[in-house]
């Protein structure tokens, strides 16, 4: 039984109280009827919230044309796939696009609510689903970006992935066991040297780590309660426990279960997963997790692997196969249109295996790639929109969705961020690459936390008028030794930002005037 079933009704915050009444997972079967009766005669429960746990939005800032958002476990796409999610944002003309995610995910753009069950079935068809990608549900699990592909890989977590999405989703048919969680959730799990995952900023991260000195026993170290908030900013600590492999699907139950029967729902702000550990203690939430097992938690492996720096996997690199290659394209701040994607799928049939996958930074990579189709894949027109070599700033420019779409956004961000980016390219020249990533608002869906510069959205008092603005944040560290950065610089109007851009780069970067 879940908390939100024991806890009084009276001290549920207003969205406990709603999903009290009816289950977020409930509008699966109403979807045909939505979309008969279109979107303005829907409940408004139901429209704004409970279609989340279907993968729908509701816009408020372009009602009536939703974002779809899906799950993309690894961040692993096959070209049949990703044409069929062009040919469903192309019906919409200028009001369909895509995004790639900071989960290595996609979200689509415009669509009708009179669609849905359409866009559905042909999902359906190749193996895509959207089922629990938002509000109180795991969002995308992360991994690896070239598992199974990387020479220098400990584990391919890809199927270990599938397997977990698969527990918390019920095989992509929704799993209400898990859909009335306290708040949203992130797991990400790192087969990989160079922590590409960001196991720092997720509620469960699984590192790779031998149990022994001798390297014999592989598994990963556990990580809890990471988590970014607009109140409150963590990085995940150890839960002294290590697990094997095969033992993975077993503690994400065992702690999704702690955390849906213990949470705290009373107080939205506090609901995460690290408020929980914070009340109950780490010894005692270690406890409940262990009480939910079926085998006694070994403690954490002394030393983890993460021994590199993180890799952007931008250009081309041989595989561990002999003779293949992946070839990491930039996809500036993640925006993809149709005829982009219907391209993209085209290559990845054409040059490698027709499958792509997606980064965490907003890219995309093409896999298995023959060295003699390098050069012709190298060449087709498309690589001038989507780079293998982008400028040093360019190719570490991560944004959220911002204004154009999102309502919590103080400021707009991807269009502004690309704009700025070329004038600052165009100014100075860099030795090496400096992230730079925007956020709309304090919600930090772009990560400033992890950039080496964080843009956060705010509204800035300037020549006596409110404006757009940003706080500046520095220090974040990827890949080994991860560390978040913090606010250094609050308040500075958008207007004024590229010369305090450019201040910053010369004098902490190292880059040098044109
Ligand atoms: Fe996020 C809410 C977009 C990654 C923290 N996020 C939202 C909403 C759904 C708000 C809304 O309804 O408009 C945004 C949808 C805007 C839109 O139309 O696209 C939104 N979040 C995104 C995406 C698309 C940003 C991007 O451009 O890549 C990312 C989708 C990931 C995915 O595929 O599932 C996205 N969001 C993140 C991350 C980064 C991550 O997971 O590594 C975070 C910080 C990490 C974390 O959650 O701990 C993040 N989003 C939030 C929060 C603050 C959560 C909290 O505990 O307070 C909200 C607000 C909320 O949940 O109430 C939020
Ligand atoms: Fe929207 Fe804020 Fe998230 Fe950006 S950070 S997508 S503005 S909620």
């Amino acid at each position: 039984m879940t908390s939100a079933a024991t806890v009084p009704t009276t001290s549920l915050n207003k969205f406990e109280k709603f999903k009290a009444e009816k289950d977020g997972l409930a509008v699966k079967a109403e979807i045909d009827h939505f979309a008969k009766i279109g979107w303005e005669a829907m409940d408004e429960t139901d429209r704004i919230h409970r279609l989340k746990w279907l993968g729908i939005f509701f816009r408020p800032v372009t009602p009536g044309k939703f974002m779809m958002r899906l799950r993309l476990p690894s961040g692993v796409i096959t070209s049949p796939q990703m044409r069929t999610l062009a040919g469903i944002i192309a019906q919409y003309g200028e009001d369909g696009s895509a995004d790639i995610t900071t989960r290595q995910n996609l979200q689509l753009r415009g669509i009708r609510i009179e669609d849905i069950p359409d866009i559905f079935q042909k999902m359906h068809q190749v193996g895509l689903t959207s089922i629990q990608s938002g509000m109180d549900n795991v969002r995308n699990i992360t991994g690896s970006p070239v598992a199974g592909i990387d020479a220098h890989e400990l584990m391919d977590t890809r199927e270990l992935i599938q397997q977990v999405q698969d527990m918390i989703t019920n095989h992509g048919e929704g799993n209400p066991e898990f859909s009335n969680l306290p708040r949203k959730f992130n797991i990400a799990i790192g087969g990989c040297p160079d922590n590409s995952i960001h196991a720092e900023i997720n509620d469960i991260a699984f590192v790779p780590a031998y149990q022994d000195e001798t390297k014999q026993t592989f598994g990963f170290n556990v990580l809890v309660g990471g988590f970014f908030s607009a109140k409150r900013c963590e990085a995940a600590i150890p839960l002294n426990a290590w697990v094997t492999p095969d033992r993975v699907v077993e503690i994400c139950r065992a702690i999704l279960t702690v955390y849906r029967d213990h949470g705290l729902r009373a107080n939205r702000q506090k609901s995460r997963l690290m408020w929980l550990i914070d009340e109950l203690g780490l010894d005692t939430f270690r406890a409940r997790v262990q009480a939910q097992l079926s085998y006694t938690l070994a403690t954490a492996a002394p030393k983890d692997e993460i021994n590199w720096d993180k890799r952007d996997h931008l250009g081309v690199y041989p595989q561990k196969q002999p003779g293949l290659n992946y070839v990491g394209l930039h996809i500036p701040v993640g925006k993809l249109l149709a005829p982009d994607m219907f391209t993209l799928a085209r290559l990845a049939e054409v040059y490698g295996r027709g499958e792509m996958r997606l980064t965490v930074e907003q890219n995309l990579i093409i896999p298995h790639v023959p060295t003699e189709n390098l050069e012709p894949l190298l060449q087709e027109p498309c690589l001038q929109k989507f780079s293998v070599n982008p400028g040093a700033l360019v190719k570490g420019l991560v944004s959220c969705t911002g204004a154009e779409f999102c309502n919590f956004a103080l400021i707009e961000t991807k269009n502004r961020a690309l704009a700025l980016i070329q004038e600052l390219e165009a100014e100075v020249t860099l030795t090496r690459p400096v992230r730079i990533h925007w956020t709309g608002c304090p919600n930090s869906c772009g990560q400033p936390q992890v950039a080496d510069i964080g843009l956060m959205g705010t509204k800035v008092r300037k020549d006596g008028k409110m404006q757009e603005g940003v706080d500046i944040y520095t220090g974040g560290k990827v890949g080994k030794d991860a560390h978040l950065g913090t606010c250094t610089t609050p308040g500075v109007a958008c207007v004024d930002l590229k010369s305090v851009l450019l201040d910053m780069l010369v004098n902490q970067f190292g880059a040098i005037g044109k």
